[in-house]
């Protein structure tokens, strides 16, 4: 009898993946390189359910039905090409390897033409959700062949989170090759600025009527209650309640107030610069990080350089709502600057994506889940090839009816000399898209004036040179 389903890679995503898998009636085979971690999984949560042990790539491969599905869920980067190159020896025409990491998309394309050109059918999928998405309910993001993703659909659509307003499988055919693992790093980018943005509205919380923990907690939770309901908002309320077993205090006083990151942020500013698509509000989350991590740095130069003291504390009820609509509209704009970086690269790719199926898969299981991505599917299922979430009707409205706020929330930052970076960099991004005119007429002289670039004219077309050094 052999299986259904292989999974190698047992760590935290594989583990928990494999027992969904198990747990929706599939019958799966894991494999893992240290055969120690296997062994602990064996005995541990696999116990007692349809999952099969196997010890060498050959017999992991042998236990399986034909077309083989296996999935790799290992570190990106050369463990994806390393297990590849175990499992190809053993492998048959029309077999499938799903590499469910968070792999580079050009490493995925790179990936699938060697595999397609021995016959075998590559998909690179984006998993997120963390370890209880992939226990429970991940979002998923498969890019490929549609006749290979066709055969992996059945097993994705009941493994995947189900929308809650729909009840649909949060996975979709997202288009060839690097497809899936595009969404999935811009997935991760505007994770990055939700996350930038929510800290910056702690910040501005903090230094203005500085609110304790419970309070913290309670202007969360109403805000989860809103607009702005989402993990990430859940999450933080209930962060704010959690103390140090050490010291009794707030557990988040105690951490060092570095961010980590492991890429996928910087990969998405990265690429968006190299194909044109404006993500001020990614990568000012991206730069936040970076300068959040030179901690000591930051402590000498405290000591040199001061900033501004006003106090804003009786004005509570303002910044509270002020900041909440910061919040709001900024989270907009973020996602306004993902989904036309997806249309761009989907111009620059040909990747064929369907804007509203991606908001729409977003909807659950990950970690952006949010209400937000129910109107954001709703604007692109109205409308396809909007060319701005801001100019759908509801979401200009949401902007339009908080920019008063949202303006008087980033002045105080800047009043108070408290760095918000990514809320004013959605509020930059906004004011320079609703603006006919921007001052890159002087930049096109400058150019013009150094380099000899031309320049075109209001008036007439055509391509002009001055001499600029005549009067
Ligand atoms: P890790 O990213 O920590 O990878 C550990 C796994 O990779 C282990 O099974 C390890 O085997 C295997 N591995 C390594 Br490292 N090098 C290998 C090699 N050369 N050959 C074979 N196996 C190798 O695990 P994870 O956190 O479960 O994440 C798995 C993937 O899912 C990653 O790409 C990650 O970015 C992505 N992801 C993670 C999350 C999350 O919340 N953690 C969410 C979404 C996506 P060993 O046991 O022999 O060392």
């Amino acid at each position: 009898q052999k299986n259904s389903f292989g999974l190698i890679g047992l760590a935290v995503m594989g583990q928990n993946l494999v027992l969904n898998v198990a747990d929706h009636g599939f019958s799966v085979s894991v494999y893992n390189r240290t055969a120690e971690r296997t062994h602990e999984f064996m005995s541990g949560e696999a116990k007692n359910k349809k999952i099969t042990a196997t010890y060498s790539p050959k017999e992991f491969v042998a236990s399986l039905e034909r077309p083989r599905i296996i999935q790799i869920m290992v570190k990106a980067g050369g463990a994806v090409d390393a297990v590849i190159a175990e499992l190809k020896p053993w492998l048959d025409e029309g077999d499938i390897i799903i590499d469910g990491g968070n792999s580079y998309f050009s490493d995925t394309e790179r990936r699938t033409k060697e595999l397609e050109s021995n016959k075998l059918r590559y998909i690179g999928m984006g998993v997120s959700g963390g370890e209880e998405g992939a226990r429970f309910g991940p979002s998923l993001m498969p890019g490929g062949t549609k006749e290979a993703y066709a055969l992996i659909e059945p097993l994705m659509s009941a493994i995947a989170a189900k929308a809650p307003e729909d009840g649909l499988p949060c996975v979709a055919y997202i288009g060839h090759g690097g497809a899936g693992h595009y969404v999935k790093m811009v997935h991760n980018g505007i994770e990055y600025a939700d996350m930038q943005l929510i800290a910056e509205s702690y910040a501005l919380l903090k230094s203005t009527i500085n609110p304790a923990p419970e309070e913290f907690h309670e202007i969360f939770t109403e805000w989860n209650n809103g607009e702005l309901s989402s993990f990430l908002i859940e999450i933080t309320a209930f962060i704010f309640t959690k103390s140090d077993d050490k010291t009794g205090r707030p557990l988040l006083e105690m951490i060092l107030d570095k961010a980590g990151q492991k890429g996928t942020g910087k990969w998405t500013s990265q690429n968006a610069i190299d194909i044109g698509a404006p993500v001020p509000t990614i990568t000012a989350a991206v730069d936040a990080r970076i300068l959040s991590s030179m901690k000591k740095e930051r402590q000498e130069a405290s000591k040199i350089l001061s900033g501004p003291k006003n106090n804003y504390a009786d004005e509570r009820g303002k910044i509270i709502a002020a900041v909440r609509d910061a919040l709001y509209a900024s989270k907009i704009c973020s996602y306004a600057q993902g989904m036309n970086l997806l249309k761009r690269a989907s111009e620059e790719y040909g990747y064929n994506m369907d804007l509203g199926e991606i908001a729409s898969i977003w909807r659950a299981g990950c970690i952006i889940r949010a209400k937000l991505l129910d109107d954001i599917t709703r604007a692109y299922r109205s409308r396809s090839d909007l060319p701005n979430l801001l100019l759908d009707a509801g979401f200009k409205h949401a902007v339009q009816s908080r920019q008063a706020s949202w303006r008087f929330a980033v002045k105080t930052a800047f009043e108070l000399g408290i760095p918000a970076a990514a809320l004013s960099a959605s509020l930059a991004y906004f004011d320079a898209y609703r603006s006919g005119f921007l001052p890159a007429n002087l930049i096109q002289a400058q150019r013009d004036y150094f380099g000899a670039h031309t320049f075109e004219r209001i008036d007439t077309s055509g391509v002009f040179h001055a001499n600029w050094k005549e009067k």
